[in-house]
């Protein structure tokens, strides 16, 4: 549910973007679909507009987005002009661009669009809406206030970002009013297929190659609650895997039935390190925790100076314990 706090701040968002002239929009480094779909269709509506708008991010879009409309429009170099506004998509802090970037780009305000935590600062111009499934429906909001024209282009965008953060709609996020935006960005020409089988079926063979052999190498437990594998470079190598195709895949593991606990345990230098992911009542920060790690609730990481054999036994033994200790109150309870 929305409350008037939300809409005070995004009246408040909508009145600097009238006004401004020139608006650059950004995300967190390493930027993901939510950052680089909401920003990109902000981006096209507001040229939609007659506005000047770009979008920065020192790291490149990576290669499974590179599809998302807009792109003309994105740039890896910091521009020299003065903007009207400089926008941050999907993260509270302008240093998760880069470093000191609010010094770096010339600017008359600065606004912060985000779903997670409030911002602690009340000098910064921002509207956070916790019950946001993805930055993408914040954004096609204020595009409606604005009355700006949105082609399919424009809606694709934000699409992509509203089905990521959602995770096609399946996640904890998703609300009504998420799946409400999904019917309107539908209407405003966004082809579903076209763009799920972008995102969720084009796999890249050798990451294919890559999950089959982990799979198959995979420890999984008698209980059948926790798996875990080694990611070694010599396995990256055979598979000719690169670092994009890594990401998500113990999320692989964690999608067998059954499984409630899935850990990648991978080769760096000095040690190892160890991602997890969970379900259910299981907590995989809780687990990131006893080492020193850090994360969110279902999805959390950590380091370990041991080679990853060592490691994998050593961790594997912890999270035995800990799915026992914690699934087994959530079984009783069900019964
Ligand atoms: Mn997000």
């Amino acid at each position: 549910m929305e409350t008037p706090v939300h809409d005070a701040d995004r009246m408040r968002v909508a009145e600097i973007l009238r006004k401004s002239r020139r608006i650059l929009l950004t995300t967190h480094a390493r930027p993901d679909a939510d950052g680089i779909g909401s920003g990109l269709g902000l981006c096209l509506g507001l040229r939609a507009m007659g506005k000047e708008a770009w979008m920065y991010n020192p790291d490149d879009i990576p290669a499974h987005l590179q599809f998302i409309p807009g792109r003309q429009y994105f740039t890896r170099i910091l521009p020299r002009d003065l903007f009207d506004a400089v926008v941050l998509c999907d993260a509270a802090y302008f240093d998760r661009v880069r470093n000191g970037f609010l010094t770096q780009v010339k600017h008359r305000r600065a606004v912060v669009i985000d779903h997670h935590d409030p911002h602690p600062d009340p000098r910064v111009i921002s509207w956070v809406d916790q019950n946001a499934g993805a930055v993408g429906e914040m954004a096609w909001l204020l595009l409606k206030d604005l009355q700006a024209p949105i082609n399919s282009e424009t809606a694709t965008a934000l699409y992509v970002s509203l089905i990521s953060d959602t995770g096609s709609f399946r996640y904890e996020s998703t609300t009504p009013r998420s799946m409400r935006i999904g019917a309107e960005l539908l209407e405003a020409g966004v082809n579903p297929w076209a763009v799920a089988s972008r995102l969720y079926e084009s796999t890249p063979l050798p990451k294919m190659k890559l999950v089959a052999r982990l799979i198959d190498g995979m420890k999984l437990s008698p209980c059948g609650r926790v798996a875990a594998f080694v990611m070694t470079e010599e396995l990256i190598r055979a598979t000719g895997a690169s670092e994009d195709h890594l990401q998500g895949v113990v999320n692989y593991a964690r999608s067998i039935e059954g499984v409630e606990l899935a850990m990648m345990v991978r080769e760096v230098e000095g040690g190892s390190a160890v991602t997890i992911r969970s379900r259910g009542n299981v907590s995989a920060l809780g687990f990131a925790d006893i080492y020193g790690g850090k994360g969110m609730p279902n999805a959390a990481s950590f380091h370990l100076g041991r080679p990853v054999e060592q490691a994998l036994d050593s961790v594997f033994e912890t999270a035995l314990r800990i799915a026992d200790g914690q699934s087994m109150p959530l079984a009783e309870a069900a019964e």
